[in-house]
């Protein structure tokens, strides 16, 4: 067979804050490349790439979607990403895998937060970005507004490429700085012309020269050339582009309507000229990971000749294919009906058919070469972020880290009898979900799952409805405490029931000291002259480590301290494993009240990204909430106040800062360490408990 030409091999996500026009801008490319025979729209809910029931519904991207486009000779692999906070893990999981991206901006609203966040993505990943300025169409639309955002916002310097001719609803097409052409669009038909649209002569002048002025400081030879007032050929300029493009000079800029295909094919046109393609992206993105079997690093190059290596960056839940594995090929060529290594596992796995996908259309492909994106169906042991090779050729590439949850729900089945389902549900939706955390909190018996963003949870609460038919209620989590000491405390317990019959005899004295934050809870005998006989000291660690799952002062779970059992007595006949628990559990109730016992409380790190203007509101917001400001460093034009904060001050911190700013903030929060509760919130923890306890006694 032919080897395929990776020169007309592209992929690209396409990225932007949420509702720009994303889906819009593919949905008119697949009608373009003759995919589609008409032109299909979110809000009709006919979208081929949002085609999920809960995507139809929101009119919104909820998880992202492929498409393979054929262009001129090229064949261009696309993402259709989501643009909402809450469900920017998965388009994190697409940006790691690929090499180039068309990033949208508003025409009427420019760079929003989301657009930087997911900007901040592409250039972490090394991807070579084309900017689409949307919605030329609509009122108070504002190129030359977007184009100078662009420029401070991102920090990028933007290559207009064209610019728009008509404005508002009156918006009709575009003049291509390029082939210096007016592209005017009627009936989804372009048709171009040498006629300079008198209210843009002067504008066309100096944005052409600015283009020609950028594009030929790639290359000195040129730049001299034209300089001195040579020829540059259209040629040389195309060059030129591309090398500026994959060089991260500048950032080529084009503008349109995606919702009337209007300049998309244009885009098109640029995406296949001046994007890499999988051997052209050069040192921005060198195929790095680690050999499995020594943990060095290792390489391959983007060719079809190199042993195979592939990542999956997506995997979603098919009703009818089942478990369908996204990956992206970074060198070799993955076979059907092949054997591949996980290097997660360690384990071989089958690899039966492959799928192109367009949306939920389905075609087989007997092969995916470099560059390109797929999906495979049922396998065994394969899970986002793993990397798929040539068992000959084991290679780990480097990990997808998805961003950490942010709020947390306590969750519990509406009927009774249905807690095992919820709990198989939500491990299934967990495949598909890289962002969704759950967990079973022992010191509060809860199943608490976290996501990112009540939206999300939404979503996810549908789902579990739709497919596994699931209800659940949702609470507010309760925090979970721990308990330690803070002194040292000698006590005797002693167990003893000697009327009638068989007696109970056990009787320990046990020392109880803190240790330092984070050890836990360690166990130590001291006995000499067999006081308390070798057979029952495993009882006492036994009764210790029962009863510190519930702490004397409120029920919460015990840490950081030691226990030594340093004397005692037994009874020949009454002693028992079972006596000398109960004696050990006495020990430790009133050995630790003794020590001055305290409650700790889980304390967040959090990473609060908002503009300049909202620090302040911010900063006074976290002092209100017992938060400590660590520190506030700038990146771009956004502000990051690192803080640390009490999770029990964190539980309505999205609806907070949404508030604070009018929705420009975001906000990142993970678990960072136990602290001890103040006293007069402590108080207020044990009185709660002690009510608790009350209650279910009843
Ligand atoms: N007037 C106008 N409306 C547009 C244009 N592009 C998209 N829209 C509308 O904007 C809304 C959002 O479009 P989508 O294509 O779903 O946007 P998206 O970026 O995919 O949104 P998410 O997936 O939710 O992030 C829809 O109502 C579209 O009809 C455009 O060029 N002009
Ligand atoms: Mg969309």
């Amino acid at each position: 067979m032919a080897k395929k030409d990776l020169s007309a091999v592209r992929n690209l996500a396409v990225i932007g804050h949420g509702g720009v026009g994303k889906t819009s801008l593919c949905e008119a490319a697949l009608y373009n490349a003759k995919i589609t025979t008409r032109l299909n729209r979110v809000d009709e809910g006919n979208s081929i790439l949002d085609y999920t029931s809960e995507e139809i519904e929101r009119k919104s991207t909820l998880s992202s979607s492929m498409a393979v486009i054929p262009w001129k000779k090229s064949e261009i692999f696309c993402m259709d990403t989501p643009g909402y906070t809450n469900f920017l893990a998965d388009t994190k999981g697409v940006l790691k895998v690929m090499d180039a991206a068309v990033v949208l901006v508003s025409a009427i609203s420019g760079v929003k937060v989301e657009t930087e966040k997911v900007w901040g993505y592409l250039s972490d990943y090394g991807l070579a970005p084309m900017i689409f300025v949307n919605k030329m169409d609509r009122e108070r639309a504002d190129f030359y507004k977007a184009v100078e955002m662009v420029g401070t916002s991102l920090g990028v310097q933007p290559l207009v490429m064209q610019l728009p001719i008509g404005k508002e609803a009156d918006f009709k097409g575009v003049f291509d700085l390029l082939t210096m052409e007016s592209c005017i669009y009627a009936d989804g038909k372009v048709s171009r012309s040498s006629e300079i649209p008198a209210e843009l002569k002067d504008s066309i002048d100096s944005f052409r020269e600015k283009l020609v002025e950028t594009a030929v400081e790639t290359d000195d030879q040129l730049m001299e050339r034209y300089l001195e007032g040579g020829e540059v050929s259209d040629e040389e300029i195309r060059a030129a582009i591309a090398k500026g493009t994959v060089g991260g000079l500048f950032v080529p800029l084009y503008c349109g309507a995606a919702l009337q295909n209007i300049g998309v094919d244009l885009l098109l046109d640029g995406v296949v000229s001046f994007l890499p393609a999988p051997d052209q992206i050069g040192e921005r993105r060198t195929i790095e990971g680690v050999d499995p079997n020594n943990d060095e690093t290792i390489t391959r190059e983007p060719s079809p000749d190199e042993p195979l290596a592939a990542q999956v960056f997506k995997t979603i839940v098919d009703p009818f294919s089942g478990k369908l594995n996204f990956f992206r090929v970074f060198s070799g060529v993955l076979k059907s009906d092949s054997t591949v290594l996980n290097t997660r596992s360690g384990e071989k796995e089958r690899v039966g058919s492959i799928l192109r996908l367009t949306g939920k259309e389905q075609k087989p492909v007997s092969e995916v070469g470099v560059g390109e994106i797929a999906a495979v169906a049922k396998l065994k042991n394969t899970i986002t972020g793993d990397t798929l090779c040539d068992e000959n050729a084991p290679i780990r590439l480097s990990p997808i880290i998805f961003p950490e949850p942010v709020i947390s729900f306590a969750v519990e089945a509406k009927s009774k009898g249905d807690e095992d389902k919820l709990g198989q549900a939500l491990h299934k939706i967990a495949e598909e979900e890289p962002s969704l955390k759950i967990e079973r909190h022992e010191e509060t018996s809860e199943l608490v799952v976290s996501v990112m963003g009540m939206v999300h949870m939404e979503v996810i609460l549908a789902r579990m409805k739709q497919k596994f038919g699931v209800e659940v209620n949702l609470k507010e989590p309760k925090i979970p405490y721990k308990e330690t000491i803070r002194k040292k405390s000698e006590v005797q317990g002693k167990y003893k029931k000697q009327t009638g019959g068989h007696g109970q005899f056990g009787d320990v004295w046990i020392r109880f000291e803190p240790l330092p934050k984070g050890s836990g809870f360690e166990f130590a005998e001291e006995i000499v002259g067999g006081v308390v006989p070798r057979q029952f000291i495993p009882a006492v660690e036994k009764g210790l480590n029962e009863a510190i799952r519930k702490g004397p002062l409120a029920g919460y779970p015990m840490v950081d301290f030691k226990a030594t059992l340093y004397d005692g007595s037994y009874h020949s006949v009454d002693s028992s494993e079972m006596a000398f628990k109960v004696a050990a559990s006495m020990a430790l109730k009133k050995g630790c009240l003794k020590a001055d016992p305290v409650l700790l409380e889980p304390i967040m790190k959090m990473q609060i990204m908002v503009p300049d203007d909202f620090v302040g509101g911010v900063i006074s917001d976290l002092n209100s909430r017992r938060g400590k400001v660590l520190g506030v460093d700038a990146k771009g034009n956004t502000q990051i106040v690192s803080a640390e904060v009490p999770m029990a001050e964190t539980m309505k911190y999205v609806a907070a800062l949404r508030s604070i700013t009018g929705g420009r903030g975001s906000f990142e929060i993970e678990f960072d360490h136990y602290a001890e509760l103040p006293a007069h919130l402590s108080d207020k923890v044990i009185a709660e408990a002690k009510s608790g306890e009350a209650e279910t006694e009843d």
